[in-house]
């Protein structure tokens, strides 16, 4: 089966088939009045959304803003956030729905292991698990701990566990090596951190636990580990220290009931790393009460979830949109949802396709760099099965560029369903800017996100603070308060402060390029600051670079980002060698193995040169903006601050001489 794009000859949005929709199509001037309207109290319009959750203690104030930037929300209110995602559906009609459909990684033509577990499996396991972190481990409110596992139901499971007794959790993504296990551990102050025997990922066993072994030789807090096994790989444990999780869960009783701590709205739910411009990754740590709301307000406007779904977001649990949208965001809304362990085109280029047709998938939320693998990999993997339970997709993570968008909105979403591109970010916990097919739709464009959402205010500024002209380019910021918003950076809230709400008074800064069009949707451009998003993998320039001097060869290094066809942006590094050490191919081929290993697998460089000297400000600083603009063959501007302007000639010569 194979359509052509626009055979009706009609625009997109025409195509779209309201009966299967909530949403009403509405034109852009209509959305802008509804959108105004509820603006006049976006308070009222958040507590409506509020009122839709259980609470165990209703709030009294929805906003207290009384020590900006550090806002709280519904004050006074108390709930848990596993009460929500679990005990609320097992103690419903929901009790024997699916709740997760999981795949895991051995594959040979379908799953060699998948599991389905209803509400009241994730009920009892959720449970179970709590026992194991309050009973055996004796952890309490306000404990923190850390989740280093792959894409396997544990992962979830601890999460809501840890919620449920009110146990701050931070995950680890499984690409990250053991510098950034150790990091982030000894910011968190984790006494115990969970992990697995390895992983799987396109037939590799990742060695989650060695990993962990590593990382432990420099934390400081962490006392146990718990280990689940996934692989069966023979690892060292150590006595006293380790444990396994089935032999642990021998002494937990099947029925184990925990009961859910009664968590004030304003309480930590998660903290979780996510990298800047300067310096170590941040740990952003959001609230209860708000990021619940935002999330129930986004799966049912964006996402438009229904019973009758399958839920499906393509994301790691490690990043912040596998924790909104794959663990807290469907689980409250009682979703059936699709999760899976390894890539989705692995081993075969059709895998995700195949978990499309078997489970009649019906809401797709993955990213542009899948998109453009398929494109590369070629339509035939996908014609192969039958897509049409598909009825909404949305993408994130970067920018989709409109060629990726018209090709698989013609390809799995046949030219006709709500395909979306929804702006948001680790600190705003939820969805912020996008196209809303369960409540008002405006017509799509390609590229676009669309216009922000109701209840939330954004807009483009200049450098003062004043709005840039529609259809010229400025920093996107959000000008009032939203449910979901961080409390603050673990540890620093002087620096939340600086990064987030001085660049303009009492307005949230993103640190995004975009454009408002004439129609109020926002596109936005990608970062305007020292931040790669490589294959929608949110890296700090900084971090690679101080991953890159901590080879012996290496005296300095500046890593910039470039354009990449597939990945979205790929890093570019400039390393000055110490006295005495050759450039040679072979070192760079190094270099690179040497990133993978200390940072992780996720840095992927377009090329390495090497040079003598970089462009520096008389302060002393790298001057980035003039590296990029050599390593884009753009023009280099204003160098006038420049220390030795022959950095400049000597960059573009290396840079010419690898292109
Ligand atoms: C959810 C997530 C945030 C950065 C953000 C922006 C980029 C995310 C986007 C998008 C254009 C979209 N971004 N979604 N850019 N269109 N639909 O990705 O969080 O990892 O914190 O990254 O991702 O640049 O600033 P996070």
């Amino acid at each position: 089966m194979s359509q052509t794009e626009n055979e009706s000859g009609l625009p997109f949005q025409e195509k779209i088939v309201p009966e299967l929709l909530r949403h009403r199509v509405v034109s852009p001037e209509e959305y802008m009045r509804i959108y105004r309207k509820v603006m006049e109290n976006p308070q009222e319009y958040w507590e409506s959304m509020a009122r839709e959750l259980d609470w165990f203690q209703p709030w009294g104030k929805a906003l207290d803003d009384t020590n900006p930037p550090f806002y709280k929300w519904f004050v006074g209110g108390e709930l848990n956030a596993s009460y929500l995602t679990v005990d609320r559906h097992a103690n419903s009609w929901r009790r024997n729905k699916v709740a997760i459909i999981w795949e895991g990684e051995p594959w040979d033509n379908g799953p060699k292991e998948a599991r389905k577990l209803t509400y009241l499996d994730l009920f009892r396991e959720v449970n179970r698990a709590a026992y194991v972190l309050k009973e055996v481990y004796g952890l309490k409110k306000g404990d923190r701990i850390g989740l280093y596992l792959p894409m396997i139901p544990e992962l979830p499971i601890f999460m809501l566990a840890a919620a449920r007794i009110g146990v701050t959790f931070t995950v680890v993504f499984s690409g990250f090596s053991a510098q950034a296990v150790a990091d982030r551990m000894n910011d968190a102050e984790a006494k115990l951190i969970i992990t697995a025997d390895g992983g799987w990922r396109r037939g590799k066993v990742v060695p989650l636990k060695e990993i962990v072994d590593k990382a432990l030789e420099t934390t400081t807090t962490v006392k146990n580990v718990l280990v689940v096994r996934r692989t069966g790989t023979e690892v060292s444990m150590k006595p006293g220290r380790d444990a396994y999780l089935h032999e642990v869960m021998t002494k937990v009783p099947v029925n184990a009931y925990v009961e859910p701590e009664r968590m004030k709205s304003e309480d930590p739910l998660y903290i979780l790393y996510t990298s800047g411009t300067t310096g170590k990754p941040k740990g952003i740590v959001h609230d209860t009460g708000g990021y619940m709301t935002l999330l129930h307000s986004t799966m049912k406007h964006v996402f438009d979830i229904r019973d009758t779904d399958v839920f499906w977001c393509t994301a790691d649990i490690g990043w912040v949109t596998g924790h909104s949208y794959i663990v807290f965001g469907p689980l409250q809304e009682g979703a059936t949802e699709v999760m899976y362990e390894g890539a989705m085109d692995y081993p075969e280029p059709d895998r995700w396709v195949s978990i499309v047709e078997r489970h009649q998938v019906s809401i797709l939320y993955t990213s542009p760099t899948a998109i453009r693998t398929f494109m590369k990999q070629g339509e035939q993997w996908i014609t192969k099965h039958d897509t049409s339970s598909v009825r909404l997709m949305h993408s994130v993570g970067e920018p989709i560029n409109p060629e990726a968008w018209r090709w698989f909105h013609r390809l799995v979403g046949r030219g006709k369903i709500p395909f979306g591109s929804t702006w948001w970010m680790t600190e705003t916990g939820g969805i912020m800017i996008s196209h809303a097919p369960g409540s008002y739709l405006v017509p799509m464009k390609p590229g676009t996100n669309g216009p922000p959402l109701l209840g939330v205010e954004a807009n483009v500024f200049d450098d003062e603070g004043k709005p840039m002209p529609e259809g010229k380019k400025g920093y996107l910021v959000i000008t009032k308060p939203w449910p979901g918003m961080p409390l603050t950076i673990n540890n620093d809230p002087d620096r939340y402060v600086k990064v987030y709400w001085s660049k303009y008074p009492n307005v949230f800064y993103v640190g995004d390029y975009a454009i408002k069009d004439e129609d109020g949707y926002y596109w936005i451009l990608g970062r305007a600051d020292e931040v790669l998003k490589i294959a929608g993998h949110r890296i700090g320039t900084y971090e690679l670079e101080s991953a890159l001097i901590q080879h012996p060869a290496v005296a300095e290094a500046a890593v910039v980002g470039v354009p990449d066809q597939v990945r979205g942006e790929v890093a570019e590094a400039f390393v000055i060698l110490r006295s005495g050490v050759e450039p040679s191919q072979k070192l760079r081929e190094e270099l690179v193995k040497f990133v993978k290993e200390n940072f992780g697998p996720i840095a992927v460089f377009k090329e390495i040169h090497f040079v003598t000297k970089l462009p520096k400000t008389r302060s002393g600083k790298i001057m980035r903006r003039v590296i990029r603009a050599v390593a884009t063959d753009s023009p280099v501007g204003d160098v006038t601050t420049l220390e030795d302007e022959a950095s400049v000639e000597e960059v573009k010569k290396a840079f010419h001489e690898f292109k």
